[in-house]
């Protein structure tokens, strides 16, 4: 059977339909799926039922996977290729330390100098109600900035840390938790407009889960700035919102999307996933406070 195509929204993201990642697949599916990819930001391909053997054997064939290095303590204890975003609670009883991964909008791994290029973030659990993701399209939002805040944003640069993407969560009152993080992740600067190496178009490159501020400006000057570009970012007409089913995998490109975990779920209601990354281009440089 061959690959369709079939667009999810008018903002982001594309469904594939006809591959079988249980099996090899040929370099002309996966170059399909590629570009199905690379055209537009997402794709989602469901009832895949993979272990995560397959998982990684299919997210190797877009690129080099990351260790997980930088997010330790969550990796898979078998695979470090995977990682595991869960609220299943740990073997003790304690809650699970990925319950709100990804709870405020951002791209993965911003906040290294080596961000992610993809993440193909696959379903083992979810509840009927909730455990939403949602994604949102930076080339748009970029696109539709006005002229002048083009021109104001284009040689800018922000800082990104990791320390702002826990900090309003329970793990951000962890002080020893953000330690850990933040000591393998100190700060890092990358440009405001980010020009996408594979399609050459610009993406807006901030978010508001690990944007701190602009990079030689203040707290107050640089909020003034981004607090709008955040808005603007997440307009309801450049998003897609996925309600998962179980087994379903969805890849995305963090060069030119954003994403965010919603906390929709019921309580009492669990939901289990498992992430691979995939490396991307070196961007930005480590923050000098003095900027
Ligand atoms: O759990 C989700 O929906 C997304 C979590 C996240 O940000 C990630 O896996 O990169
Ligand atoms: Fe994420």
């Amino acid at each position: 059977m061959g690959i369709t195509v079939k667009r999810l929204s008018y903002g982001i993201g594309a469904e594939v339909l006809g591959a079988d990642l249980t099996r090899p697949m040929s370099d002309e599916a996966i170059a399909q799926i590629r570009k199905a990819w690379i055209d537009n930001g997402i794709v989602l391909i469901r009832d895949q039922d993979i272990t995560p053997e397959q998982h990684i054997a299919f997210s190797r064939r877009f690129g080099v996977l990351d260790d997980h290095s930088a997010l330790f303590k969550y990796r898979h204890p078998e695979h470090a290729e995977i990682f595991i975003v869960t609220t299943r609670p740990n073997a003790d009883g304690s809650p699970s330390n990925t319950r709100e991964t990804g709870v405020n909008w951002h791209s993965d791994m911003s906040y290294t100098l080596r961000p992610a290029m993809g993440s193909l973030l696959y379903c083992l659990e979810i509840p009927e109600v909730g455990g939403d993701t949602q994604f949102a399209n930076m080339y748009l939002a970029y696109d539709t900035l006005s002229n002048g805040f083009k021109r104001l944003i284009e040689p800018l640069q922000a800082v990104h840390t990791y320390a702002w993407a826990i900090h309003d969560t329970e793990k951000g009152r962890n002080p020893e938790f953000a330690k850990a993080h933040i000591a393998v992740n100190p700060p890092v600067t990358q440009p405001m407009v980010r020009v996408h190496p594979e399609t050459g178009r610009k993406t807006l490159y901030v978010s508001e889960g690990v944007t701190t501020h602009i990079a030689g400006m203040t707290h107050a000057e640089s909020q003034a700035i981004l607090q709008p570009l955040f808005a603007h970012a997440v307009r309801p007409e450049f998003t897609y919102r996925h309600h998962w089913r179980l087994h379903d995998l969805i890849m995305w490109d963090n060069r030119c999307a954003m994403h965010k975990a919603l906390r929709d779920r019921l309580p009492g209601t669990h939901r289990h996933m498992h992430r691979t990354t995939i490396l991307g281009e070196p961007s930005g440089a480590l923050y000098q406070e003095a900027q």
